[in-house]
């Protein structure tokens, strides 16, 4: 059986097993789902620093999950927080769940919307797009002002909100497909989908997908050049369990 480690980067244990049941929900049956969140860090990440401190969450959780033989690494919250770092360390792929949706969504209409939560993480996304380089499939990107952890609390009204807000997104946008901009909206895909009529993407099925297909093709994230392991050096303060220890000789 083949492991795929699903890390949530926010500490809501209740999201890390929705998020658990949303990827276990699409796994094939040859691939164990196992999912972990950071020991410390913000409950939900709604902004640049909550960003920065979860970032270093998911470096610790891969960190701790080094010596385990792994398919792969989906981090699943959409900024993609510590995505190359990851990649760094270890050589099991690793694929975020915005970088993921989009190439899924670009495959499935000229445009897309991103709908996402707080208005004010549109930025988080929108320089992912130009990272990524889908400027010009990515259409447009959608705030509901609706806080993480209330995607938890009532899903009938999540769901009409989500399904206005996309309405209105692909008629502004002129799109074909929706990005759902949040790991915890997983569990609304599918009936969102119905409604709308159009593709509805959420990243962390499609991780999933193809950290499967990647694995199955045996590819893994090279290690020559920038995504080699880290140097080894000493961490000092809480991160000391982090740091790379020197392997004897140069
Ligand atoms: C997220 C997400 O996926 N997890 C989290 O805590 N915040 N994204 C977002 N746009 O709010």
């Amino acid at each position: 059986m083949k492991s795929i480690l699903v890390i949530n980067p926010n500490t809501t244990e209740s999201m890390t097993h929705a998020i658990g049941l949303a990827a276990r929900s699409c796994a094939s049956p040859d691939f164990e789902i196992l999912v972990s969140q950071p020991s410390f860090g913000p409950r939900s990440i709604e902004g640049h620093f909550d960003e920065v401190i979860a970032a270093a969450g998911v470096a610790e959780q891969v960190r701790l999950h080094a010596e385990r033989p792994l398919a792969g690494v989906v981090i699943a919250c959409f900024g993609d927080p510590g995505l190359d770092a990851a990649r760094e360390a270890t050589d099991a792929p690793v694929l975020g769940i915005a970088e993921a949706a989009f190439h899924a969504a670009s495959m499935l209409a000229t445009g897309f919307s991103v709908v996402t939560t707080m208005t004010r993480t549109c930025i988080l996304a929108e320089r992912l797009v130009q990272r990524y380089g889908f400027e010009r499939q990515c259409r447009g990107i959608h705030g509901t002002d609706i806080p993480v952890l209330a995607l938890e609390s009532d899903p009938e009204q999540v769901l009409d909100v989500l399904e206005t807000s996309a309405r209105e997104a692909m008629l502004r946008d002129r799109s074909g497909a929706i990005v759902l901009g949040c790991a915890g909206m997983a569990a609304q895909c599918h009936a969102l989908q119905d409604r709308l009529g159009v593709p509805v993407i959420d990243g962390v099925a499609v991780a999933v997908k193809w950290i499967e297909a990647l694995s199955s093709l045996n590819l893994r994230t090279s290690k020559r050049g920038d995504y080699a392991d880290p140097l080894p050096k000493e961490y000092l303060g809480w991160s000391a369990p982090l740091g790379w220890p020197a392997k004897s000789g140069f």
